[in-house]
């Protein structure tokens, strides 16, 4: 049995389509994917906010509650929770240069909208968290933004979103590019620095995915640990990620186990989840995995963290401490491989 609690988003089960060619695998119904996540063990929904409410560019306000109502009692029919509501503003013809960094006054007006409609709509659905996953937050051109302009943009819209709603906790997902060349908000460390520039820093957090912090260059374990620090680590997205090249967002641990080892066991140490944080995956399948398979990299994922999971309740921190205190560095890290190998 875990400690924790899972969280996971409907994109996860996706057709398999990517940039470079169509689907693989057919779409599957927004219920049916919430009967197969309750039975996998998940307690919670992550959503984008027209993953809740599709087409919500040509809604009311109003009726774009009354759909968020609906898809809450769907929630409730499957005994889940919504985590959070994520603006999707990078798939909107007006959000081709970005959202709140654009060029354009009237594209950033639309993402103003769309993140006040998130708020709404995660309102309803009964959560008090927004993640800003900043997808073209940055530039293609670099001359286009001036950066120190593009970081005040980010703070006030968030400020924005803070005096809109005296509840809402914004969590910012820092990548350092793709599908953005060059990203205004790259890492945890940008992260802490933009929720300190806001008017209640205490609301402003971030979301660490293993594989941003891995195309960063950094550990994905220590980014944890380092908005945990802060008292600011208010979700995360784990997966795995071979190396820096395109997003891979693959099963957690299948790429580095003892990464994803040190992960489990940060998050262990430092009490991850006592506030009611979630442990959110964002994995894909393979473009090759069949329908039927449909959902095999979120049981594998599971399947890993939870056997990490007892790999670190394992852990001898005496021995561990010993060695530390004698500075047996060498030791210590053959008795990391050796419990991840199974050999003790
Ligand atoms: C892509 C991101 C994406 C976000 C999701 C929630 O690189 O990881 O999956 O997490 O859209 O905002
Ligand atoms: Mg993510």
């Amino acid at each position: 049995m875990s400690q924790f609690k899972f969280s996971v988003g409907p994109w996860n089960v996706h057709t398999g389509a990517d940039s470079y060619g169509p689907a693989t695998r057919s779409e599957i119904d927004l219920e049916t994917k919430f009967a197969k996540f309750a039975e996998l063990g998940f307690s919670a929904v992550q959503f984008h906010d027209d993953d809740a409410v599709p087409g919500l560019n040509n809604m009311t306000e109003e009726e774009i509650k009354a759909h968020a109502r609906q898809v809450k009692a769907l929630l409730d029919k499957y005994n889940l929770k919504a985590e959070f509501v994520a603006p999707r503003l990078w798939m909107d013809p007006h959000t081709q240069d970005g959202g709140y960094m654009s060029t354009s006054q009237e594209d950033r007006e639309f993402a103003m909208w769309r993140s006040y409609r998130s708020i709404d709509i995660a309102k309803e659905l009964g959560t008090d968290l927004i993640v800003l996953w900043l997808a073209r937050e940055g530039t293609l051109c670099a001359e286009s933004k001036n950066p120190t302009w593009a970081t005040r943009q980010l703070i006030d819209a968030i400020n924005k979103m803070l005096e809109y709603d005296d509840q809402i906790r914004i969590c910012i997902e820092p990548k350092p590019n793709e599908p953005i060349d060059r990203s205004i908000c790259g890492t945890m460390g940008h992260v802490m620095a933009v929720s300190a520039a806001t008017i209640d820093p205490k609301r402003v957090g971030g979301n660490l995915e293993s594989a941003h912090a891995i195309l960063a260059g950094l550990d994905p374990a220590n980014e944890i640990g380092f908005a945990m620090a802060f008292g600011k680590l208010f979700t995360v997205h784990l997966n795995d990620q071979n190396s820096i090249r395109y997003d891979q967002d693959k099963s957690f641990g299948v790429e580095n186990l003892r990464a994803a080892f040190n992960q489990v066991k940060v998050l262990v140490e430092n009490h991850y989840g006592d506030k009611g944080e979630y442990v959110g995956l964002d994995v894909k399948a393979m473009r090759t995995t069949s329908d039927a398979d449909s959902y095999e990299h979120l049981k594998n994922s599971l399947e890993v963290f939870r056997a990490l999971e007892e790999k670190v309740a394992r852990y001898d921190y005496d021995y561990a401490n010993k060695l530390i205190a004698a500075r047996k560095f060498e030791q210590l890290e053959m008795y990391t491989m050796n419990l991840i190998m199974g050999l003790v």
